[in-house]
């Protein structure tokens, strides 16, 4: 019989089933040891797995249970593979994937190929000699954009762009010192610049794959919230999003790259990442409609934002000018501003008003470095795509103001 092989899983099942036990998981043990014959029972284990992954703050979860979840989403996915259920194997490896713990992530990646290539089988004809099905038109209007931003955008400093720059260029005129500058001409043999911009294309490697979506107007707002969804789903939505009286889904902020290898294979990590001997950090995806908004923050990485489809207006101050941006005092939150800069509250934060700021909007196959403790508002002009490569200072570059 066909079956989803789990070679790392058959070996440390007992390791695994000891340590949960250990903890006092003997109804998940006991479900877990019928699981392989049992739809029922991987169920059910899966259930007291997510129970325990919910039943406090994320980092204060038992690791061990982590593994357990993605041994009974494995134990799910083969009787779901047996019986011939592809797609609902691959949303039960994604939920391993996304919820899961490291010691049985090979086996989940490897099952998940195994399910992605039976769904190749025989789409070469469908998918041959077609015209795209664009997901973003050219059209696009710089004052009608103007309406939607925040006040006197564009009209302070604008961020330098400079064509294919050296890398030597960009060590020594912005690395150094710490300056935002926009790269043009860099990205042009990405397969990303055609494939993510075709629906078809996106639909066929990641239709029937999970994805977390947060749904609401920011993180910062009461009725925002995060959802998993077919990827299938997620283009429907962000394709009926087209009135800004919607509320935006966003894939934001999420490694989709390490979860789906097609689109990895699209993308090329930018030889600047590589500038000052650092480390690169993380990848991350963020896929939208128009209107999505990042508010006001800092991160403490490096960050190239690599513009894939669609237009984004991006709004820089530099390090130097946080106490005049009022950060949140709550630990979570420190690294926000409390200044809603879409309607800004000139009588609480009056030290706004002001400042001067870098703006640009990113176009497609530009890429805009973002220097470490920089605070950048995003808002997305048409439907976009775009990704973040951060990465560590190596300890040569000083200047951050
Ligand atoms: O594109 C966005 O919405 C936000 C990007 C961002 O904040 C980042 O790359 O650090």
């Amino acid at each position: 019989m066909d079956e989803l092989l789990t070679p790392i899983m058959d070996e440390e099942s007992p390791r695994l089933l000891q340590t949960i036990s250990e903890h006092g998981g003997y109804a998940y043990v006991g479900m877990a040891a019928l699981a392989a014959a049992d739809i029922r029972a991987a169920e059910a284990a899966r259930d007291l797995a997510w129970e325990q992954l919910h039943s406090g703050p994320w980092h204060s979860v038992l690791p061990v249970w982590r593994d357990a979840y993605s041994m009974a989403c494995l134990h799910g996915a083969k009787y779901h593979y047996r019986n011939g259920e592809f797609k609902e194997a691959l949303r039960v490896l994604d939920m391993g994937v996304l919820m899961g713990g490291p010691v049985l992530r090979k086996d989940l990646d490897s099952a998940i190929e195994t399910l992605s290539l039976k769904a190749r089988e025989g789409e070469n004809e469908r998918f041959g000699e077609r015209e795209a099905n664009r997901l973003v038109s050219e059209e696009f209007n710089t004052a009608k954009a103007l309406q939607v931003l925040p006040n006197r955008s564009l009209s302070c400093k604008l961020v330098v762009k400079r064509s294919a720059l050296s890398l030597e260029g960009f060590l020594s005129e912005y690395f150094l010192s710490g300056s935002p500058v926009i790269i043009t001409d860099c990205m042009a043999h990405w397969p990303a610049r055609t494939n993510w911009n075709d629906l078809d294309y996106l639909k066929r490697v990641a239709g029937d794959r999970t994805v977390p979506v947060e749904v609401g107007k920011n993180y910062l707002c009461q009725d925002w919230k995060q959802e998993l969804i077919p990827f299938s789903q997620f283009l429907e939505r962000i394709q009926s999003n087209g009135s800004s009286a919607s509320v935006p889904t966003y894939l934001a902020q999420h490694q989709l790259f390490d979860q789906i290898n097609e689109l990895r294979n699209d993308i090329c990590i930018p030889d600047y990442c590589f500038v000052g001997g650092g480390e690169l950090r993380s990848l991350n995806a963020w896929f939208g409609p128009a209107g999505t908004v990042t508010p006001l923050h800092h991160d403490p990485h490096h960050n190239i934002l690599a513009q894939v489809v669609g237009k984004k207006y991006i709004r820089l101050y530099p390090a130097s000018l946080s106490e005049e941006l009022y950060p949140y005092s709550e630990t979570m939150l420190c690294n926000s501003s409390q200044v809603d800069l879409d309607n800004i509250d000139e009588t609480k934060f009056p030290k706004v008003r002001d400042l001067e700021f870098f703006d640009c909007i990113l176009d497609e196959g530009e890429m805009l470095y973002i220097p470490p403790k920089w605070w950048h508002y995003v808002r997305s002009l048409s439907i976009s795509f775009s990704v973040s490569f951060w990465w560590s200072d190596g300890g040569s570059s000083t200047a951050y103001s």
